[in-house]
């Protein structure tokens, strides 16, 4: 199902307020979801995973701005993630299930910066964003 108007509408005025953060946020994410959902911590077994490591910082970066890349290409999610889908779903076998506890941390995060915004309109939309990018990182569609 393809996003509804109002939900692309919500996604990038919040992104826009994001600005240069979102890589800040994306680690943030990470690292939730590492404490939370320790078992995500084995697909990286070369990075040094502690909180405030360099390298989850530099790993939440380049997650941030696939993101960003995803909300400037909402209606092409699919084709524009083609590269990533062939890491995740193909080389690096991801279970899905790691989608959806990422992007509940995600969610969990944003909502505690931006108490003001988080409406349960913004929660669905943006739940929905990331319901797209999940689909388009573990199924075929280009
Ligand atoms: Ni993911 C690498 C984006 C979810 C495990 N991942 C990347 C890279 C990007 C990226 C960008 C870097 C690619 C490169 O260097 O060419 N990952 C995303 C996005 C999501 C996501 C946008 C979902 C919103 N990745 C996940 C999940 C897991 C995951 C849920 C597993 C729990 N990703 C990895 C691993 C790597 C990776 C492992 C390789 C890291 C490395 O440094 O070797």
């Amino acid at each position: 199902m393809a996003l509804l108007a109002a939900d692309r509408e919500l996604v990038r005025a919040f992104w826009r307020k994001l600005g240069g953060n979102v890589g800040v946020y994306a680690t943030e994410a990470l690292e939730r979801t590492f404490l939370s959902f320790p078992t995500t911590k084995t697909y990286f077994p070369h990075l040094d995973l502690s909180p405030g490591s360099a390298q989850v910082k530099a790993h939440g970066k380049k997650v941030g701005d696939m993101l960003t890349l995803a909300v400037a290409h909402l209606d092409d999610l699919p084709c524009v993630l083609a590269a990533l889908r062939d890491l995740h779903a193909h080389r690096l076998r991801v279970d899905p299930v790691n989608f959806q506890l990422l992007g509940h941390c995600l969610l969990v995060t944003l909502a505690r910066h931006y108490p003001g915004d988080f409406s349960a309109a913004l929660h669905a939309s943006l739940d929905r964003f990331l319901s797209h990018v999940t689909s388009a990182l573990v199924s075929e569609g280009c």
